[in-house]
């Protein structure tokens, strides 16, 4: 089982000019204290919106990489959304960050609608892998997109890190203008 914090710099590192939206609660708040950039898009509050919000961004930027970080609770909220990814945005990799809770609320048990790697599949992502270990994950060459990663992690064994600071508004602004302003096009990483 991964360190949720490690996991996710983890897969930062390993594709450093992806855009990624991340769910709410602590898995945005371990993605802003762990690698903040103007080409994240935090959710604050709005649960199970990560994956149509990636979705609609892949749509509108074919040419760069998104990453979706959803936690097992906000992956199974919004279930609807993945045969419009199937079907509609190749460039996506769509990672489950499954702590089999709701960590960021209490710890209450999550909803389990069956393997998320079978389920992606059987809406048609290209590809889908279970990692539990660090290396795996480090190391995972991705065969198609759209990709699902399923993660298993164990509960977090540190406090929450600080909240994001900005407002919606100012990180919708700042998200803009990263785009508006960057040129990678992101050949690296992910097929
Ligand atoms: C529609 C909705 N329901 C409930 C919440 C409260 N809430 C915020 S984060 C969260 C838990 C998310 O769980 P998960 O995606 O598994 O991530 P974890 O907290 O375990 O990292 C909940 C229930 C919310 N923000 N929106």
């Amino acid at each position: 089982m991964l360190d949720m914090r490690e996991a996710l710099a983890t897969i930062v590192r390993g594709h450093p000019d992806a855009l990624y939206v991340s769910t709410c609660g602590y898995i945005t708040r371990d993605l802003y204290n762990v690698a903040d950039r103007p080409e994240n898009f935090y959710l604050v509050g709005s649960m199970g919106m990560a994956a149509p919000i990636g979705l609609g961004i892949a749509l509108a930027q074919p040419h760069r990489q998104v990453v979706i970080l959803d936690g097992d609770g906000s992956f199974a909220m919004n279930l609807s959304c993945l045969p419009m990814i199937g079907v509609a945005a190749p460039r996506i990799v769509h990672v489950v960050l499954d702590n089999q809770r709701h960590e960021s609320t209490g710890g209450q048990r999550t909803v389990r609608p069956g393997d998320p790697v079978a389920l992606a599949r059987a809406c048609g992502y290209a590809a889908g892998y279970t990692v539990s270990r660090g290396e795996a994950l480090a190391g995972l060459e991705i065969s198609g997109m759209p990709a699902l990663v399923h993660v298993l992690c164990r509960p977090r064994d540190y406090p929450p890190g600080r909240r994001v600071e900005e407002t919606p508004p100012r990180l919708v602004a700042r998200f803009r203008a990263a785009l508006a302003t960057s040129s990678i096009t992101d050949q690296g990483g992910f097929q």
